[in-house]
């Protein structure tokens, strides 16, 4: 009898995963981070917000950049960013009753524009725009009043900033002079960081973007060389220094830096690389997340009507969480401050399926069987029950090929049923009593037909 030595629990006892340089100090991330790691696998489904004065144009969160806009021109958008209808109790609901579990907001992209009420720039949205409000502080107090954690994204890449220099690959259309003290940025970022770890009650994570800018790439050499030095670690430290639980990643697309608590994927599952983003990003030890759109840009986008359906947001969640990894998934509000209602009725339906289905999803590891043409396993963390997502409604049965035979398991299955439905028959070898298939109900969810097996150990 093989005896594979997987547990999940062994997921549980995470550290710090980049390779650290000779002189570079040990991360060891406190017991609050590493619960708050935990959470995080467990909580599987977030809100991606990328909200910013760019959505006035209607033309996604690059305008400034792909319009080849000088500072003066997109600066007077700030007069006509005025989102009245913003709710921020609203857009928290919408989120709970998607099933997700925390938000992700852009605190700051890469136009460099402030979703605060920031100390040290006025090119914020309460000192620059006729709202006045603090739309981060606002949705800050919902969040912790409605039990939803908090994520800031932020961008290291800013195209507004003087001291931004040297110039990476984008934002050279800007008008800026040729010089600057880019350490003089970094100490801003990190003013700014400490506003919003400090000003906003616990924050569940920092979600990092633009390092890539200043990335060098050369062929065969190290994807991490960058043009410039980040000062990574030390904003890293920062934040753990004043918030210890709350989860750094950063979206570098490539493997993680010390001192990082999370590794994401853009437009793609751990593990593939369709966008050209994740070459150099395969998964760590680390938890994982993957980030989508509903349609194509993440910042508002007037044209861009091609939405995925349901069927096929609900298929990337159940792809993400057998690969061990959260979905993190995105709305671009309009100026007015009001999520499309498009996004707002598919964010609906996947709520409802999670309500039937979420078992199978929250609280959950990568299942032990790894990812088949018919769909993906999952696992509940006391290794007692393993969930057969059936994403291919024209199956009959399922057969256990010899990679991913239920004698993997040091656990066997007792019983196989449809999640909250009837008993399904398992197939077994006559002389070994090996699982070898499941017989599929005639009745299927066209989504996805979920198979819980309660697994018992092996005498
Ligand atoms: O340039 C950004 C883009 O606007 C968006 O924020 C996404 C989200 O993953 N990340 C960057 C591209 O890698």
């Amino acid at each position: 009898m093989k005896h594979f030595c997987w547990t999940p629990v062994t997921l549980l006892a995470l550290f710090g995963a980049g390779v650290a340089k000779a002189d570079e100090p040990v991360y060891t991330p406190t017991p609050d981070n590493l619960k708050a790691r935990e959470w995080f696998q467990d909580a599987k489904f977030g809100l991606f917000i990328h909200w910013g004065v760019y959505s006035v144009v209607g033309d996604g969160e690059w305008v400034m950049n792909n319009m080849k806009m000088p500072i003066g021109e997109y600066e007077k958008l700030t007069s006509q960013f005025n989102p009245t209808k913003f709710d921020a109790a609203e857009w928290v609901r919408i989120a709970k009753s998607a099933g997700m579990k925390y938000i992700t907001i852009t605190s700051k992209h890469h136009d460099g524009f402030a979703m605060w009420d920031s100390k040290v720039s006025d090119y914020n949205i309460a000192k620059s725009t006729p709202y006045k409000k603090d739309v981060l502080k606002l949705l800050a107090d919902e969040c912790h009043k409605q039990n939803v954690k908090l994520f800031f994204y932020h961008s290291h890449l800013d195209w507004h900033h003087p001291e931004y220099y040297p110039r990476g690959q984008t934002g050279h259309n800007t008008g800026r002079a040729k010089s600057g003290d880019f350490n003089k940025y970094l100490d801003f970022m990190d003013a700014q960081i400490e506003e919003l770890l400090t000003g906003y009650g616990p924050i569940a994570g920092v979600w990092f973007d633009g390092w890539w800018d200043q990335q060098i790439k050369k062929k065969g050499e190290d994807p991490k060389q960058t043009k410039v030095d980040w000062r990574m670690r030390r904003t890293y430290d920062l934040i753990h220094k004043l918030q210890p639980a709350a989860l750094i990643g950063n979206n570098h697309h490539v493997s993680p830096f010390v001192g990082e608590d999370f590794q994401m994927f853009e437009k793609d599952l751990p593990g593939q690389n369709t966008t050209g983003f994740n070459e150099a990003n395969k998964p760590s030890v680390l938890p994982l997340e993957s980030c989508e759109t509903i349609s194509k840009a993440w910042g508002y986008n007037k044209t861009d009507k091609n939405y995925k359906t349901p069927k096929e947001l609900i298929h990337y969640m159940v792809n993400a969480a057998g690969r061990n990894a959260n979905f993190l998934l995105n709305v671009g509000p309009m100026p007015t401050g009001e999520i499309q209602p498009e996004f707002v009725e598919r964010l609906q339906t996947i709520g409802k399926w999670l309500e039937k289905n979420g078992e199978s999803i929250y609280g959950t590891r990568g299942g032990p069987i790894p990812p088949q043409k018919w769909g993906v396993s999952t696992i509940s963390k006391d290794g007692k029950k393993l969930y057969l997502h059936v994403l291919d409604a024209t199956l009959e049965k399922i057969e256990f090929a010899s990679a991913d035979k239920m004698p993997i398991l040091k656990r066997f299955p007792i019983t196989a049923s449809v999640l909250k439905g009837p008993v399904v028959k398992i197939c077994s070898d006559e002389l070994t009593l090996d699982p070898t298939c499941i017989i599929l109900p005639k009745q299927r969810d066209l989504i996805d037909t979920v198979i819980v097996l309660e697994l018992e150990e092996k005498k």
